[in-house]
């Protein structure tokens, strides 16, 4: 008990602990959503989704423990470069290791489903696309004409900014809509988050930092009480 105190303690008191958890200061300061929140309204129907509530989560896992999928759908893509532009995940254990889901050529209303077994991936039942040891909790990436590679973790992006918004679909648990950016916000944008607009099904955010917070008082709490048990 006592060294796991003492480890949430020293993770509090390093400074850059908050820094490198796999989530976002959100919402996202310097964008121009006005069009995402058109086409949003556009598809799903006005004030169903307020794109300035946004997702800190930047890392998700599969809702279904144990062999299972999730599954993606181009929703809709504006850009210049939408033949060019690819989506999909990358290991969060080990970022070299990604996975393709869409390439340029695939558009509006193509959909994909991806496979978690076992530790690997591989796209629906195709073998020749299978990644070993890539684990469960992956991020999201866009290859784009920039050129560059952007994610969902704002920290891997040039300058530290985001590339990605991700908003939970109200009222639908385990879907998530990430809006992409496809220009590079680091040098110039125009900031629209409607180059790719992705739907994500049977997806779940790794659990937040605050969860682990708040799980440190709790076990500080129990050794508080732990010890004035033993004075009695
Ligand atoms: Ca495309
Ligand atoms: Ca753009
Ligand atoms: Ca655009």
């Amino acid at each position: 008990m006592k060294k796991i105190i003492a480890l949430v303690f020293v993770l509090m008191l390093i400074p850059g602990f908050v820094i490198a958890t796999p989530f976002n200061n959100r919402p996202e300061e310097g964008t121009n959503l006005s069009s995402l929140q058109t086409l949003l309204d556009g598809v799903y129907g006005a004030g169903l989704f307020d794109v300035n509530i946004q997702e800190t989560a930047a890392i998700f896992q599969p809702s279904v423990a144990g062999p299972t999928s999730s599954s993606f759908l181009i929703l809709l893509e504006v850009a210049g470069w939408l033949d060019i532009n690819t989506f999909g995940i990358y290991s969060y254990s080990d970022p070299s290791k990604m996975l393709q889901v869409f390439s340029g050529p695939n558009g509006q209303g193509d959909s994909a489903a991806v496979t978690f077994q076992s530790g690997w991936v591989q796209l629906g039942s195709d073998d020749s696309t299978r990644i070993l040891n890539f684990g469960t909790n992956f991020g999201y990436y866009i290859t784009t004409g920039a050129p560059g590679t952007w994610y969902s973790e704002d920290d891997k992006n040039p300058g530290g900014w985001a590339q990605m918004l991700i908003y939970a679909f109200p009222g639908v648990p385990n879907e998530y809509i990430i809006a992409c950016e496809d220009q590079n916000r680091n040098i110039f944008s125009d900031n629209d988050f409607n180059d790719m607009i992705i739907k994500a099904s049977e997806v779940k955010p790794v659990p937040e930092p605050a969860t682990m917070l708040l799980l440190g008082s709790g076990l500080i709490g129990l050794a508080g009480f732990a010890r004035r048990r033993f004075r009695k």
